[in-house]
Order: C-alpha cells, then sequence, then structure tokens
C-alpha cells in the first residue's frame, strides 16, 4: 500500500508529516490512521468552493424567498380538531414502539465555558440534575406512559466520548436499559489555514474537529444505528439538541402531524422574538421547497421585514426539533441519492496549531477555517415536509451563553414559569411576579408530570395534598 504521506505531497499538505520522522512508531501509525480517514479531494473543493471562490449569489437567492408554511397553534387559529388527531396518532405510534429520541451531543460548548460534555450540565432548579438526566426521565416517563421502552441514541464526537458514557454508567443510566440507550460518535473534519493547508494539533495529530451536526445523517447510518432502529421496528426518529432541557423530547402532536403526513422530515417552528434572535428561519425557495436560511446567512432586509400586522414577515424561527423517517435517514446519510448531499458551511475560527518550529500556538484571532454541515439542510430534498408551530415556554430555553440571553438563569427562570403555570393549571395557590417567576424555587420532575395535562392529573390522583415551598422536588 502507498503511504498517505506521498498523497498529501501531491495534494500540497505535506506539512501534515512534516514531524513524522521525530515520532516514535505507535505515533506515526496513530498519524497515518488520521491521515488516512481524512478525503483530501474534499477538503481541497470546500477550500476553494467556500473560502477562495465562495458563490456571490445570495442576494439573487434572498429576492426568491418566501416564509415557509407552518400549522399554527390552535390559539393561534390551528384546528383544534386536527390537533387532537395528530396527538391521538402520535400516541398510538409511541404505544406501539416506532420512535425513537436522538440527541445530538458532539459540539464543543464552547461559549458556555462549562468543563465538561454539555449534557452533563446542571440544570434544573433545585436537583441540579444535568441536561442529560431530564431527557432520560423525559424518556423513561413516556415509556411508562406508553408502555413501550423507547430506545435513546445520543451522538458524541471524539471530543466527549469517553466522558458521555462513563457519566451514564456512573449515574446507573437514570433508571433506564442500557440497552436503550445507544452511543455513536461523529465524523470529523480538519481545519485548514488561510492558504487551505490542514493544521496540525501536535506534531503527530491533525486538528480535528466535529462535522456540524448535519454530520448525524451519516453518523447513524455508518455506526450501525440506523440497521439497530430498523431491527427494532423504529421507524420515526425524534431529534433534538442536548442544550434545551424544556424540550418535548417526545411529543405526540408532533409526531402524529409527521406521520399523517407521510412526511419524510418534520421541523418546529416558533415565532422569533426579534429579528436579531440567533435561529434559523423557515423559508420557501426559489423552486417551492422549504429551506432553513441559517440567521447568520439571512439579508437584514429580509430578517427586518414586517408585514401589514407588524408582524416579521420572515418569522418562523427554528429551534433544532425535527424527526426524520428512518428511510430518509439512510438514504441521505448514505449518499445514495444522487445530488441529494448536505452542504458543508465554512466558520472562521480560533485553531491552536503547531507551527513550523514544532511550537504549539494559541492564536487570539481567528486563523483557520472549519467545516461543518447543518442536519436542517436536509429539509429540502425531504417529501412531504411538515412544520408545525410550538409554544416556547412549553419546548425552548437553551443554555448556551455563560451569561444574558439563553444561559443557565434564563433556563432555569424558564423552567420554573412553566412549574408554576402547571401548578396554577391544578388549582393550587402560588405566588407569581408578572412574568410568571415564582417566588419560591421548586421543582417538578418528569417521572411526577412532563406536561400541564399529566400535572393535573398527578395532583387529582396525590393521595396527600400539595403543597409547595421553597425547595420542594415533587417526584
Ligand atoms: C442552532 C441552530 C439555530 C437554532 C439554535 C436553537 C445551527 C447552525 N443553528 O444554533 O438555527 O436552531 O440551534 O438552539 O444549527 N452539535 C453536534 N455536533 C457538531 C456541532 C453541534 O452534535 O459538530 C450539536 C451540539 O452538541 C448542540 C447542537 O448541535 O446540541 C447545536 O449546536 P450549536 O450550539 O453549534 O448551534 P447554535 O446554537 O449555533
Amino acid at each position: 500500500m502507498i503511504h498517505p504521506r506521498h498523497d498529501y505531497e501531491d495534494h500540497g499538505q505535506g506539512q501534515v508529516f512534516r514531524f513524522f520522522d521525530q515520532l516514535n512508531s505507535e505515533q506515526q501509525d496513530a498519524l497515518t490512521r488520521e491521515a488516512s480517514a481524512i478525503d483530501l479531494g474534499e477538503v481541497a473543493r470546500l477550500f476553494e468552493t467556500l473560502v477562495r471562490n465562495p458563490s456571490g449569489g445570495n442576494e439573487a437567492l434572498a429576492d426568491q424567498l418566501e416564509p415557509a408554511d407552518f400549522i399554527p397553534l390552535p390559539r393561534n387559529g390551528g384546528d383544534a380538531a386536527k390537533w387532537r388527531e395528530a396527538f391521538e396518532t402520535g400516541e398510538a405510534a409511541l404505544r406501539s414502539g416506532r420512535v425513537a429520541a436522538f440527541t445530538v451531543a458532539g459540539g464543543q460548548g464552547t461559549r458556555l465555558g462549562f468543563d465538561g460534555p454539555k449534557g452533563t450540565f446542571p440544570v434544573t432548579p433545585i436537583r441540579r440534575a444535568s441536561l442529560f438526566q431530564v431527557f432520560a426521565e423525559k424518556i423513561g416517563a413516556a415509556s411508562v406512559l406508553y408502555g413501550k421502552p423507547i430506545p435513546w441514541f445520543i451522538m458524541t464526537s471524539v471530543i466527549n466520548h469517553e466522558e458521555t458514557v462513563a457519566f451514564f454508567e456512573r449515574h446507573g443510566f437514570f433508571g433506564l436499559n442500557p440497552e436503550r440507550v445507544h452511543f455513536f460518535s461523529q465524523g470529523l473534519m480538519p481545519a485548514v489555514d488561510e492558504q487551505g493547508k490542514i493544521l496540525l494539533a501536535d506534531k503527530g495529530s491533525v486538528a480535528l474537529s466535529p462535522d456540524g451536526h448535519g454530520g448525524s445523517l451519516r453518523a447513524l447510518v455508518r455506526s450501525g444505528a440506523i440497521d439497530r432502529m430498523e431491527a427494532d421496528g423504529v421507524d420515526t426518529i425524534s431529534y433534538f439538541q442536548v442544550d434545551n432541557p424544556l424540550v418535548r423530547c417526545l411529543d405526540p402532536a408532533f409526531i402524529g402531524f409527521h406521520l399523517l403526513a407521510e412526511s419524510e422530515m418534520s421541523s418546529k417552528a416558533l415565532p422569533k422574538v426579534a429579528p436579531e434572535e440567533k435561529v434559523g428561519v423557515f423559508c420557501r425557495d426559489g423552486s417551492g421547497r422549504d429551506v432553513v436560511i441559517e440567521y447568520s446567512d439571512m439579508p437584514e432586509r429580509l430578517a427586518t421585514e414586517r408585514d401589514a400586522a407588524g408582524e416579521l414577515r420572515f418569522r418562523a424561527g427554528s429551534i433544532a426539533i425535527h424527526l426524520f423517517d428512518r428511510d430518509f435517514v439512510r438514504r441521505l446519510g448514505s449518499g445514495g441519492d444522487a445530488g441529494a448531499e448536505l452542504p458543508f458551511h465554512k466558520a472562521h475560527k480560533k485553531v491552536s496549531f503547531v507551527d513550523e518550529a514544532g511550537v504549539v500556538i494559541a492564536p487570539d484571532e481567528p486563523n483557520a477555517y472549519k467545516f461543518e454541515m447543518f442536519v436542517f439542510d436536509a429539509l429540502p430534498f425531504a417529501k412531504n415536509p411538515v412544520i408545525i408551530e410550538t409554544a416556547r415556554e412549553d419546548d425552548f430555553s437553551p443554555v448556551k451563553n455563560a451569561e444574558g440571553s439563553d444561559s443557565p438563569q434564563t433556563s432555569r427562570d424558564d423552567q420554573l414559569r412553566q412549574y408554576a403555570r402547571w401548578v396554577k393549571a391544578a388549582g393550587i395557590e402560588l405566588e407569581t411576579d408578572d412574568t410568571g417567576l415564582p417566588t419560591v424555587a421548586f421543582e417538578i420532575t418528569p417521572g411526577f408530570a412532563d406536561t400541564e395535562a399529566h400535572f393535573v392529573e398527578s395532583v387529582k390522583s396525590s393521595r396527600e395534598p400539595i403543597v409547595i415551598e421553597e425547595e420542594t422536588v415533587l417526584i
């Protein structure tokens, strides 16, 4: 076999092996393995088309964009009977065991400044339960409710795979059957410098980073997760991000709308609070396909445009909650569909690297390009896509930044507001401020109730009266 070193030299990437002769044989093997897994043609093509000669056609494409249609909530004019039918269809699907939960947790979580996999971040107000625990409890509660153990797939990356699995083991999988929790690692892409040269993280390894959450489609296929689903009779995948403790991991109405439409991919939307809110926007492109335009790619003129009623014209924000048909993932994730490949996006980032003298440099300014795929780019390839509106207060309060918006504080307050609404709906007295935030901090675990309707039922069937005080935890 020809050593990849020659291939790297032919592609003008010989620097990757610059220190090869200084490495011991184990390190040499490791670097050779890493290097062999990189598609040099792809790297060259991405650098050329995204960095050196990016197509400037955005404005022309933007002119053809229209807001995408979505199914409104009953309270905003949606057909209540349709929502009920969808809910019942979704519940039947959950009872039949055809739905799996899927969390993407391979990201680096740099903005939060938390040392560890983001899913291990303590997020709830009193117990300080981690994000992973919250999801585990929601999935566990749904499994009990629907009488079928719901499988859970978790995508990690080399950055956090071992720590994530160890965290679950340490916590006894939060009461879930370990055989029903499946971890797999996503793919990696090399970072390149401003000239397109692949960077080394140290003398014996390439600066690699996860290939974006869009990489989840091929990782689901490569890891065998899709085969596993097929063997277990699962055909519907409920996708959510690791950073959002309010997410309804398995939402019957959403599942029902998806199945009734025979959709290959469905998404949840919510009205953006402001043009600058950092969520993608559902649009319809010039050929009539639904697409998500990431906030940073949305021309300001469109992002700020208002309709006659004064509402944002492009207001359907994407909060990264989707449903996928299993066979659609298989098709897209195995590259089997001609022309249907998720595009890569570039990100200009600070990446530590080894310079020519072998010294590790940690730059202060962005010095490198990373390439990532976005999962929502699958939407235009899907047959019968469905977008439904959801309620922000019951589905979305992510933890992204250490402080300010989308922080642990805002997410904690949103959890408390949700509990307070449920408590009041059950007729229990509780003092709240103008924003609905209770004056005492307490917690309702998903095992006690995961929706307002369940909470009201659980309160009714409770043998003892429910009293809410500071630090009450309803289990
Ligand atoms: C994402 C969406 C944005 C909006 C927002 C809602 C993109 C580009 N933007 O913004 O439109 O929906 O979420 O919260 O998606 N991840 C991986 N592997 C990777 C990269 C990310 O698993 O290689 C996971 C990560 O662990 C996290 C999620 O994807 O669960 C979101 O990643 P992010 O924080 O980069 O996305 P963000 O906040 O820029």
